[in-house]
């Protein structure tokens, strides 16, 4: 495993760092397998309090300089930081696809999106605009700055163990906040190999310690962080169980919270589709990263005139897919990140069945040669309405259901029909419809396609979705405002001081 030396990983790793430093510490002691063959790749030491104290002090005292530094000088940081990720995109991608289990393409292209969301952010660096107003009074000018918060939380999730640390950080430093990162307790070498990359930057540039703060651990070390009135902002991705709980923590301290949380995304493939089209979208948006994308399709509802050819396409496509080693090419899908969700895969597998659920494509654990992971599971497709109980959940695994409509409304109120909000597409050549789709009156989404499927969402825009999503955006167009304190800043450059409604008070 030549990536892993690379990458400056070890058996034995420490969990907590502040940048080019690491903080021994007391903690337990997380051990890292691989979905892909079972064996163990490394451990790595959790924080214990003490060692998340000095490391939170330590981004504390960074922010205090980090602050001054001119938000362009950031952005070539972040530029650095990009080149960085550019000259370790592969045997970055292939640990990414080792420790978390999905394909080798698609570890490359989480890099990728790491390396994208830099670029945004260098440029961004010069373009935290804010508005100027006319003020009503005479002589006096009005505008507004966009100031850094400070210590920024980001808790991020095993599907995507290092992309939405980038998406979160590198907008974080061009607006002048400092973080602290926790990876998931499932990918925590993904951590290190990433603070390894960018404390070669941060030395050569002289980057306060303390910039990107590194905390490993799992539940006890998020809910420090969710507790901490050290910091003003969180930025969490995870189920909508940990969401929960996680903001009713943090706005009980009035801190502010962006929540990425669960999907449950449709595709509507109409009459009016290129059905060949819609068949690549749905079968990659329901198998890629093995159903583990929080924008993974979940559910496709199909127009009655068209579902039988298209299930029958479907049923064709399943057969044609290759599960096994995600580092090895052949192979289109992985397996899932452990056991656990093996288990949570079968329970919903049962639970489907029972409440009325028709199996068309069967699903099972992979056995044999090359699976003694025991997280290979075949993706699967039921026939299964809307309301059962079973299709309203996010199952984090390839699982896909299908249901028939007959007229466009009745499709967009089964889309939104779901408690989550994330993503959402119509598959149509039909403008009518693709437009109704993308109104007001449409998908209830954060993220709503057309002609292309669920995932796969580029950083340019702002990504996040509403309901038990959680309503927070990351990533492009504005979304770094989410990062920053807006102060409305009123100069009086005359020689009275005239008060705002025409309100009269002399002394
Ligand atoms: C996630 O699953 O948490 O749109 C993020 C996508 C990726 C990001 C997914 N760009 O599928």
């Amino acid at each position: 495993m030549e990536f892993l030396n690379h990458l400056n990983i070890s058996s034995n790793n420490a969990g907590v760092s502040t940048g080019t430093q690491w903080i021994n510490s007391n903690g337990e002691t997380i051990d890292s397998f691989s979905p892909v063959d079972g064996k163990k790749i490394g451990s790595v030491t959790a924080a214990d309090r003490p060692s998340y104290d000095a490391a939170i002090a330590k981004a504390q005292e960074a922010f205090a300089e980090w602050r001054t530094w001119p938000a362009p000088k950031r952005g070539e940081i972040v530029r650095q930081v990009g080149d960085a990720l550019r000259a370790n995109k592969e045997p970055l991608g292939k640990l990414v696809s080792y420790e978390m289990g999905k394909s080798l393409q698609e570890g490359y292209g989480e890099v990728q999106e790491m390396i994208d969301i830099c670029d945004f952010a260098t440029g961004l660096s010069r373009q935290l605009y804010g508005l100027t107003m006319h003020s009503e009074r005479p002589a006096h000018r009005m505008y507004e700055q966009w100031h850094p918060l400070g210590v920024v939380g980001i808790i991020s999730a095993f599907n995507f163990p290092v992309a939405v640390w980038a998406w979160n950080s590198a907008l974080s430093w061009v607006c002048g906040n400092v973080t602290v990162w926790k990876p998931s307790e499932k990918t925590p070498l993904c951590g290190i190999a990433v603070q390894t990359i960018i404390a070669g930057v941060f030395e050569k540039n002289n980057v306060p310690e303390g910039v990107n703060v590194l905390v490993q651990g799992g539940r006890e070390v998020g809910e420090w962080i969710s507790h901490d009135t050290r910091i003003p902002l969180v930025s969490a991705t995870g189920s909508t169980r940990m969401g929960k709980a996680l903001s009713a923590v943090v706005a009980a301290r009035l801190g502010r919270s962006i929540l990425e949380l669960g999907g449950n995304n449709a595709i509507i493939i109409s009459k009016n589709a290129d059905l060949d089209m819609a068949l690549i979208g749905s079968v990659f948006g329901a198998v890629g990263t093995a159903g583990q994308r929080c924008t993974t399709t979940r559910r496709l509802i199909i127009h009655e005139d068209v579902y039988d050819a298209f299930k029958a396409k479907l049923v064709k496509a399943y057969g044609q897919l290759r599960i096994g080693n995600p580092l090895d090419v052949n192979y289109h899908v992985g397996p899932l990140i452990d056991t656990d969700a093996v288990n949570m895969y079968l329970q919903s597998i049962e639970a489907c069945k029972q409440q009325g659920g028709n199996f068309i494509v069967d699903g099972g654990v992979m056995s044999g040669d090359g699976y003694e992971s025991g997280c290979y599971v075949k993706p699967c497709i039921a026939e299964a309405n809307n309301d059962l109980p079973i299709v309203q959940h996010e199952t984090f695994a390839p699982i896909l259901y299908l249901m028939k409509y007959k007229t466009i409304d009745e499709a967009i109120a089964l889309q939104n029909g779901v408690p989550q909000g994330l993503s959402s597409s119509i598959m149509t050549l039909n403008m009518r419809e693709a437009e109704q789709f993308l109104s007001h009156t449409g998908s209830d989404c954060g993220i709503a396609n057309v002609n292309i499927g669920t995932s796969g969402a580029e950083i340019g825009g702002a990504f996040g979705g509403e309901k038990e999503t959680g309503g927070g955006r990351e990533s492009g167009s504005d979304a770094w405002k989410a990062y920053m304190r807006r102060q409305t800043n009123t100069i009086n450059w005359s020689d009275k001081l005239p008060l705002a409604q025409g309100i009269k008070f002399d002394l």
